[in-house]
């Protein structure tokens, strides 16, 4: 038999990276893979909730039965609460930050923002769907997190990571030294390394975009599409179209076979769609982890200064050369001037 390395093991081998620490980040991440698994059960079984309820509100024990965005909320606070090593939470489903004043928490040294469930609008589909977390180190001295924590860049992030429910679930995360890959494993119950040390191929053939709203696009975006879509034998052009609609899906996709993701501005999302805390700069950090790039179109993600806890921003992220020419046809044709 192989042996197999379970996520809490790789933790514990990995915490010698952070001779300082304490073991917190450890037991951070800890956490968040245990809330990970509670929201597999549940998405697993997505489109049992009306059979098992009896009014489709309420499921055979007689609980309430949850939208599965609501849930996976819940299980991210409570694991993050009980935990003991954060301060504040900040979550897409929440428009105030979580300050977290229990007693085992007013050392934390950690703040984490999270999206539950991205991409919930597939879930009913049984389309893949994803989780995405950053963690920054507090700025505030002491007591419960504040906003101050949270508006930080991208660059400041300890670490990253993103779950995905898709046809088996994994649990991606990085803390600054390389990508790594878990994939579950039902029948123990375990999280068990299958992509270590992950790394996106510097090109690919695929580029990911909601095509419909193309009318609305930048002209740096339109004239980008049509170079993906020319032919030409020496970047192995015209590329695939990909688009789950779901950003861990597709990022995730990317980031095996190499590709880019765009969610651009568009005439009626000025800033864009996508959440520059817990969105863009996790998965930006990720990606540059494992080799690839991510941009607003013309600056790097991770160095955008955030103003807000749900600001967005426009998105480019994937394979290094394909980004670097989407950035391309924006600066030619897009000129717009940086705001930070
Ligand atoms: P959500 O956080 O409300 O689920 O929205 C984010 C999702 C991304 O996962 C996905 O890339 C995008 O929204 C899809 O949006 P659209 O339907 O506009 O293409
Ligand atoms: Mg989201």
């Amino acid at each position: 038999m192989s042996k197999v390395k379970t996520l809490g093991q790789f933790i514990i081998e990995k915490q010698d990276d952070f001779p300082y620490s304490k073991g917190e980040l450890s037991r951070l991440l800890r956490d968040i893979g245990i809330a990970a698994k509670i929201i597999n059960r549940e998405v697993n079984k997505a489109g049992l909730a009306d059979i098992l309820g009896e009014t489709g509100d309420n499921n055979v024990q007689g609980e309430q039965v949850k939208k599965l965005d609501v849930f996976s909320n819940e299980q991210f606070i409570a694991a993050l609460t009980a935990g003991g090593e954060v301060c504040a939470i900040a979550s897409e489903e929440n428009e105030e930050l979580i300050p977290v004043a229990n007693e085992q928490s007013k050392n934390a040294k950690y703040v984490v923002a999270f999206d539950p469930l991205d991409g919930s609008s597939n879930i009913d589909a049984n389309v893949s769907v994803g989780s995405i977390f950053a963690v920054y180190r507090r700025t505030t001295l002491s007591g419960p997190g504040t906003l101050e924590d949270f508006l930080q860049r991208g660059t400041e992030l300890v670490a990253a990571g993103y779950v995905i429910y898709g046809s088996s679930t994994m649990m991606v995360y990085s803390t600054g030294k390389g990508v790594n890959g878990f994939t579950l494993d039902p029948s123990i119950g375990e999280f068990c390394l299958s992509h270590p040390d992950m790394k996106i191929p510097k090109s690919g053939k695929t580029y990911s975009i909601n095509e419909g709203y193309y009318v609305h696009f930048p002209d740096g975006v339109k004239k980008f599409i049509k170079w993906c879509q020319e032919e030409d034998k020496s970047t192995n052009r015209p590329y695939s179209s990909r688009y789950i609609g779901s950003a861990v899906a597709d990022i995730h996709r990317n980031l095996l076979y190499g590709g880019v993701f765009i969610y651009p501005t568009t005439s009626q999302a000025p800033n864009g769609k996508l959440r520059l805390l817990y969105e863009c700069n996790p998965l930006s950090f990720i990606v540059e982890q494992a080799g690839g790039k991510a941009s607003d179109g013309y600056r790097r993600i991770l160095e955008v200064e955030p103003k807000s806890l749900h600001q967005r921003t426009p998105f480019f992220i994937g394979s290094s050369e394909i980004v670097e020419k989407a950035e391309e046809f924006m600066k030619k044709y897009s000129v717009v001037e940086a705001k930070n």
